[in-house]
């Protein structure tokens, strides 16, 4: 640690007021990768004495040091990846097949990386809060409950009348109150919904946003409905998969209206640190939104390996094939589909490919078995 801090006045002294925050944040992973065990100061490295260890670092950097602890947090970036939320399916009175969840704003503290905590707002106590999974043609009602401090509202990114567009006047609910919300679940695809409460940048940056998947119904789509039915989960073309839910997101440590800390599913190198896990001969298929506040873009970049992209999930074609890397702005999402089958065994990074995302969290490994 006594190396870091050297360090760290010798680039304050150098770095804008501004850029001297943002390192603070950095000093975060910075200083959880220096409080390892084994690391050597740079002037070391120049010489013969430690020059392996301080190799060893930076062969091991991008990461931080330690765990987050994900008891204390509630919500695991393991678990995350693939608990769909499917809430409680009925038919009414109208004969309509309805699909009901209940969603609870509440105030939390939640660790994004070792050490550093982020004073969220949260759906249900996670960031990002539950990923509501239904079918094409149901219709999605939510129970929603503001435990939170301030004024809080779902705005669904789908099909649904003015009065439940959970901006305000219709649909925005005050601490203590409660609001149902009723929106069509179509069209099929990879959709978000996130708080619409003012202002707007904090309110989504505070973690109140998540995933919501419309898988298609097959008997819609009778022209491709091999496809429809890999896409729907509980099928047996379904169990096939691999799939996996990425909110791209990101932490304003210091409200500066910049990010310190990137993730996938908020907790900083989490599937660095422990890859997920992939079975090569089984096709993947990834469900990714960007929620990330404050930064106009971000993007998502496969190793070694080219994948197919479906815009919005709203096709069963690919809108772009073949590509390693897609970018998408704030609330673009899409389904990334690939396989690893005929490739060597190992671990196959992948990232945001801005390089500056991916150094402060947001970078990842596969690890493929065969
Ligand atoms: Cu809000």
């Amino acid at each position: 640690m006594s190396n870091c801090k050297p360090m760290f006045e010798w680039m304050q002294g150098r770095l804008s007021r501004r850029q001297s925050l943002k390192s603070a944040g950095q000093l975060g992973v910075f200083g959880a990768i220096c409080s390892a065990a084994g690391i050597v100061s740079p002037a070391h490295a120049a010489t013969g004495k430690g020059a392996k260890k301080h190799s060893r670092h930076h062969a091991g950097a991008n990461r931080t040091v330690g765990r987050v602890d994900n008891k204390r947090n509630g919500f695991d970036p393991h678990a995350i990846l693939t608990d769909w939320e499917r809430g409680t399916l009925s038919t009414d009175d109208r004969g309509r097949r309805v699909r009901t969840f209940d969603i609870v704003a509440i105030d939390k503290e939640i660790e994004i990386a070792p050490g550093l905590f982020f004073p969220a707002w949260t759906y249900n106590g996670r960031v990002p809060g539950p990923t509501l999974r239904a079918t094409e043609g149901e219709t999605i009602k939510v129970n929603f409950r503001n435990s939170g401090s301030h004024p809080h509202s779902i705005h669904f990114h789908g099909i649904h009348g003015a009065s439940m567009d959970g901006i305000m006047g219709a649909g925005m609910v005050n601490p203590g109150d409660e609001f149902t919300y009723e929106v069509s679940a179509r069209p099929f695809g990879c959709h978000l919904y996130h708080c619409h409460a003012i202002p707007l940048k904090r309110h989504i940056h505070k973690g109140l946003y998540g995933a919501i998947i419309i898988d298609p119904d097959p008997e819609l789509h009778p022209e491709q409905r091999e496809i429809a039915l890999s896409r729907q989960l509980g099928s047996d073309e379904n169990a096939r998969w691999q799939e996996m839910v990425m909110v791209m997101n990101g932490f304003d440590t210091n409200f500066d209206d910049e990010n310190e800390v990137y993730a996938a599913n908020s907790i900083a190198f989490a599937y660095m640190l422990d890859p997920i896990l992939i079975k090569r001969d089984r096709p993947v298929r990834i469900y990714l939104v960007n929620v990330t506040e404050f930064d106009p873009v971000n993007s998502f970049h496969l190793h070694a390996n080219f994948f197919d992209y479906f815009d919005h999930g709203t096709t069963l074609t690919p809108t772009l094939r073949t590509v390693d890397t897609v970018m998408l702005c704030q609330a673009q999402r899409g389904i990334i589909e690939f396989s690893f089958k005929d490739f060597e065994p190992g671990r196959y990074m992948f990232h945001a490919h801005q390089s500056e995302f991916a150094e402060l969290g947001w970078m990842s490994f596969l690890k493929v078995e065969a």
